[in-house]
């Protein structure tokens, strides 16, 4: 249904009560059903004939939609949800976490309310969504749990190479730094072969010529397994050299490798930026005639490193003005999402950052 609509219909089943509920209490609001009510589009309700009346949290149109008589209007993520509510005596009876109240409505019992302020639910000790299940979607760390509204690491799952989740770690596998052996993945806390077991020794068949794609099934002389297929196998990408000095040439205020084909923008961005800022700042980047503009992936930031050089990693015939300090990629951590990796051009080094920290860009397209 349009909002709108929506919007009209709570309207016309409400009383001046209603406004007086949504103007104390920007964000939600109720009204119980009365006989008495003037309800313009009761036809409308009594067209979809006997229904099944709502549970508390369940998703509600209007009051008479709940088993309780309290349809709650939340507003998430600036659209108007309904869910059913229902009377308390005090908080405790309400669902768990910071935006849950018993508040008082016009002349009525108190009922559970709920401020929403979006739809993910991370672990901050509220009840982001108001769907009575507190920081749900809490991103916190591999081993780490939320817990009032915090992302701790349980005394359990504290090794020596830190936090983990020993039922999955390869290096902690049901207890610290039990490592499993090659071809091994942590399954529920024990190592368990990966691939396929093959005359008693456990082998990864994807990548193995004696063994491709099943047991005893070897390649040919000249090719190799890979993902399971005995083929000729061509090295020469390993073989690319990475930051030969002839590669790059100007072009206007951008610089090409001419074997990546990539286009570097000569300058950083005029000032450190955090990731969310340093995306939007590539994104919004007009040079040289091109406007597709973005943040380096962490593998094409690493072909602009000089390996034989340090404070800065960078060649000064191509880049002129690289810090000796890490420059944002726009490639997250795989273990932590808040996370995402940098390339520090004082050594080459690469290390996933909190992506609120601030850096320099360098734009790529
Ligand atoms: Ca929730
Ligand atoms: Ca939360």
């Amino acid at each position: 249904m349009q909002r709108q609509e929506w919007q009209r219909r709570r309207w016309t089943a409400g009383s001046i009560m209603l406004a007086v509920v949504l103007g104390a209490c920007t964000g939600s609001g109720t009204k119980k059903p009365d006989a008495g009510d003037e309800t313009v589009d009761a036809g409308e309700e009594l067209d979809a004939g006997p229904k099944e009346l709502r549970a508390f949290l369940d998703p509600c149109l209007s009051d008479t939609d709940c088993l309780s008589g309290y349809c709650l209007t939340l507003m998430i993520n600036n659209e108007p949800t309904g869910r059913c509510t229902k009377p308390c005596v005090g908080i405790d009876e309400c669902p768990l976490g910071l935006g849950w109240n018993c508040e008082p409505i016009e002349n009525e019992a108190n009922i559970c309310s709920c401020r929403a302020t979006g739809s993910v639910d991370a672990c901050d000790g509220t009840d982001n969504d108001c769907d009575g299940q507190l920081d749900e979607d809490a991103a916190c760390a591999a081993g780490q749990v939320c817990d009032s509204g915090a992302c701790i690491c349980p005394a359990e799952n504290v090794c020596s190479s830190g936090c983990t989740n020993k039922k999955t770690d390869p290096f902690n596998c049901g207890t610290c730094d039990n490592v499993c052996e090659a071809g091994h993945s942590c399954v529920e806390g024990e190592c368990k072969c990966a691939g396929l077991v093959c005359g008693g020794t456990c082998i990864d068949t994807r990548y193995d010529s004696f063994n491709c794609g099943g047991c005893g099934t070897s390649c040919e002389a000249g090719l190799e397994c890979a993902d399971s297929v005995c083929k000729a196998v061509d090295r020469e990408w390993a073989a690319w050299p990475v930051q030969a000095g002839a590669a790059f040439s100007s072009e206007y205020t951008s610089v090409r490798d001419t074997r990546t084909r990539l286009l570097w923008s000569a300058d950083l961005s005029p000032t450190p930026l955090d990731v969310d800022a340093a995306i939007a700042f590539c994104e919004g980047l007009t040079r040289d005639g091109h406007g597709d503009w973005r943040v380096p992936t962490k593998i094409e930031l690493i072909t602009i490193v000089d390996p034989t050089r340090s404070g800065p990693a960078s060649n000064p015939s191509q880049f002129s003005n690289t810090p000796s300090a890490p420059l944002w990629s726009a490639t997250p951590s795989a273990t932590d999402a808040s996370r995402y990796w940098a390339v520090n051009f004082d050594d080459g080094s690469v290390v996933a950052y909190p992506k609120a920290v601030s850096f320099f860009v360098r734009c790529v397209r």
